[in-house]
């Protein structure tokens, strides 16, 4: 069976984004992959964090994970902290990436763009290091996520063909990103031309947000002028998300969405159906995160998966040490 991974990082309340970007992809690889799902949690140290939050956002997770339909039969889910393999590997893997590279990252010019020179932590900068070495210790075929972290997958994919054919052999599996066909980029709805980010929050709908708080929140996203609901991403920044959340959340494409709602020519008839939409799917979740997450199965879970991912981890990790010539006796 062929290997799907991701994860995400608890930085921040999850968004829409995230929901359609990440989740709810993840629970479609489980049946035909041997799945595994993480909370990127060292990920979340790259930049300061209050550890108070990180621990209840991490159980968070676990909890959406579990709400959007994980089945802990079929998806190994665990903490990135909880097996050492992903530091080790990273201390490995640390020097067959170049600076030059990773100062060429998107995530990284922008994120560290915000903060001041001399306080740009290294963890920030070697950020896509630690992540290739999260997706090589699991021989993932395929890593399911959003637009914004293809780039980081592109680079592990340098990584892989760097390293085998300096080894000459093929050590590492070559992975590759799958996007959702609709829904990889959810842009803010206060502002349409930004993306929708838990670490910036600026027009999000969060997970956790009331159903009245989600419905005011859509009527009164920014849109554009005219009437028509057209997908036009320059000229209509607002519409064209809408359309996409619509889309994404009813499986179907983007002409299919833009077809159904040709003869409402007023934005705010629009917007109640995007709404009703969101409620729908969202509401039920939300219920079932509720339930995980007072019925103590978190740790449970986390336990399970612990144990899963370091043996298939410190596998790969053996291999490794064996391939750069680190001495391994037992
Ligand atoms: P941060 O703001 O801390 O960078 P984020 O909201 O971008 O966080 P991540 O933890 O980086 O979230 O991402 C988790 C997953 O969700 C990734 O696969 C990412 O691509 C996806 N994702 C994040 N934001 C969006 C979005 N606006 N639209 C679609 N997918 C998204
Ligand atoms: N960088 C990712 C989180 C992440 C990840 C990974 C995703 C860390 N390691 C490995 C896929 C595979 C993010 O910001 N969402």
């Amino acid at each position: 069976m062929k290997r799907s991974i991701s994860g995400i990082k608890p930085t921040g309340n999850l968004t829409l984004g995230n929901y359609i970007g990440a989740l709810r992809e993840f629970k479609k690889y489980q049946d035909e992959y041997e799945n595994y799902v993480f909370i990127a949690d060292l990920h979340a140290l790259t930049l300061p964090i209050d550890p108070a939050f990180l621990r209840s956002n991490t159980k968070d997770i676990v909890a959406f994970y579990l709400a959007s339909g994980l089945d802990i039969n079929k998806t190994t889910i665990f903490l990135q902290s909880d097996v050492s393999a992903h530091s080790e590997l990273n201390s490995i893997l640390i020097n067959y990436l170049y600076m030059g590279e990773l100062s060429r990252m998107t995530q990284f010019k922008d994120k560290s763009a915000k903060l001041n020179h001399e306080a740009i932590g290294v963890g920030l900068f070697a950020y896509p290091v630690l992540m290739a070495a999260d997706i090589l210790l699991y021989n993932a075929d395929v890593v399911p996520v959003g637009e914004d972290q293809q780039q980081h997958v592109e680079l592990t994919r340098d990584l892989v063909h760097r390293f085998n054919t300096r080894y000459n052999k093929e050590v590492f599996v070559m992975p590759k990103a799958i996007t959702p066909k609709v829904g990889a980029r959810i842009m803010s709805l206060s502002d349409p031309t930004k993306k929708m980010s838990k670490s910036d929050p600026k027009g999000d709908i969060f997970l956790k947000d009331e159903p009245n708080i989600i419905r005011k929140k859509i009527m009164s996203a920014v849109t554009d002028t005219g009437s028509d609901i057209i997908y036009d991403p320059v000229n209509k920044p607002g519409i064209s998300n809408l359309l996409q959340i619509y889309a994404a959340l009813s499986d179907i494409s983007i002409e299919e969405a833009q077809t159904k709602f040709k003869d409402i020519h007023q934005y705010g008839e629009f917007k109640k159906i995007v709404a009703d939409k969101v409620l729908e799917e969202i509401i039920p979740f939300q219920e079932r995160y509720k339930a995980f997450l007072n019925n103590n199965t978190i740790n449970e879970v986390l336990n399970i998966g612990k144990e899963r991912a370091r043996k298939v981890a410190n596998k790969t990790l053996t291999k490794i040490k064996k391939t750069v010539g680190l001495y391994v006796h037992e």
